[in-house]
């Protein structure tokens, strides 16, 4: 992985800071270097820090995606932060907590609109794109062609209950084409703008955007599904080894996040957690298409 120094001083100075005043995540920890800033803050929500806080690097030596796996970004050319949110059972029931994905994600497409001027699309679960066709706009002949991951989210509980969501985002740098069939490339918001894109203004975005989005959660759910490029698709789902693959369209993404399949033998099923391929081709019917 490619590494470089560590740039001095904060991704926010105190004028950027100043503009959280207010919401819920005003408290906002900054660091050249760390290993995860999930894990750490895993640690901080462990140790008993308050619902909010905000830990953000420059570099990573351990930045994690799901099952373990590696989150690449040199020094200095990508947001990577975690957010801690503490959600009663009432608010937000265990089984809903996918939500809380949902609510960063958008919260990220907010941020890369406004900051970036680029519309980033959802695909299921965790992922946001650039260049996939979405529902509705199924002329194309590929629909699969183009797309390219900018940015991946994680969320891990901690032991007391709460949750903390973490996003890498590919500012001024991607990876190149990595391994896994049918893995979607990689790219970075500055690629897709043409322009630069600053760091800190992503993340004030980001931050005040999950502040609105924090709460109203049929509305997260809602526009999760609109923005959600994997619905219609015919796809793939791997499930890290642990059961074989299934293969179908996807049909919807129901009120607790699950991916409703159709199989190719014509049954549902509701998925919780797997990777998704989405299969080269057109787009095959959503529920909302029948
Ligand atoms: C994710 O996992 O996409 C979630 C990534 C979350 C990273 C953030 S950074 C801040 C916070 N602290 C952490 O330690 N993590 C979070 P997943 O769906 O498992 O995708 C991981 C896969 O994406 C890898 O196996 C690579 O194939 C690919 N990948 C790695 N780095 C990438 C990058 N910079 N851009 C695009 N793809 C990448």
């Amino acid at each position: 992985m490619p590494t470089g120094p560590v740039p001095a001083g904060p991704v926010l100075s105190d004028v950027k800071l100043a503009r959280l005043a207010g919401s819920r995540f005003a408290q906002v920890v900054q660091l050249a270097e760390t290993t995860s800033t999930n894990s750490v803050l895993v640690g901080k929500a462990e140790g008993g820090a308050p619902e909010g806080m905000v830990l953000v690097a420059d570099y990573q030596t351990a930045g994690r995606g799901r099952f373990e796996r590696r989150w690449e970004s040199p020094a200095g050319k990508s947001l990577l932060f975690s957010v801690l949110l503490r959600p009663s059972r009432e608010e937000l029931p265990p089984a809903r907590r996918h939500l809380a994905v949902a609510a960063v994600s958008l919260a990220l497409v907010e941020a890369a609109r406004d900051v970036a001027n680029v519309e980033l699309q959802l695909k299921w679960p965790n992922d946001l794109i650039v260049g996939s066709v979405m529902a509705g706009d199924a002329t194309a002949g590929d629909a699969t062609a183009g797309e390219r991951k900018v940015a991946g989210v994680l969320a891990e509980a901690t032991s007391d209950g709460a949750i903390v969501v973490g996003a890498g985002v590919n500012v001024s740098w991607a990876p190149e084409p990595h391994e896994g069939p049918g893995a979607p490339a990689a790219t970075c918001l500055e690629a897709v703008a043409g322009r630069p894109v600053p760091r800190d203004e992503m993340l004030v975005s980001a931050l005040l955007a999950l502040d609105r989005l924090y709460g109203p959660w049929g509305l997260v759910s809602g526009l999760y599904r609109q923005r959600c490029s994997t619905i219609g698709r015919k796809i793939t789902v791997s499930f890290a080894g642990h059961q074989p693959d299934l293969v179908g369209t996807a049909l919807a993404v129901d009120e607790d996040g699950r991916l409703v399949v159709r199989d190719v033998d014509g049954g549902t099923v509701s998925v919780a957690a797997g990777d998704v391929t989405h299969a080269r081709g057109v787009r095959g019917p959503s529920l909302e298409d029948q």
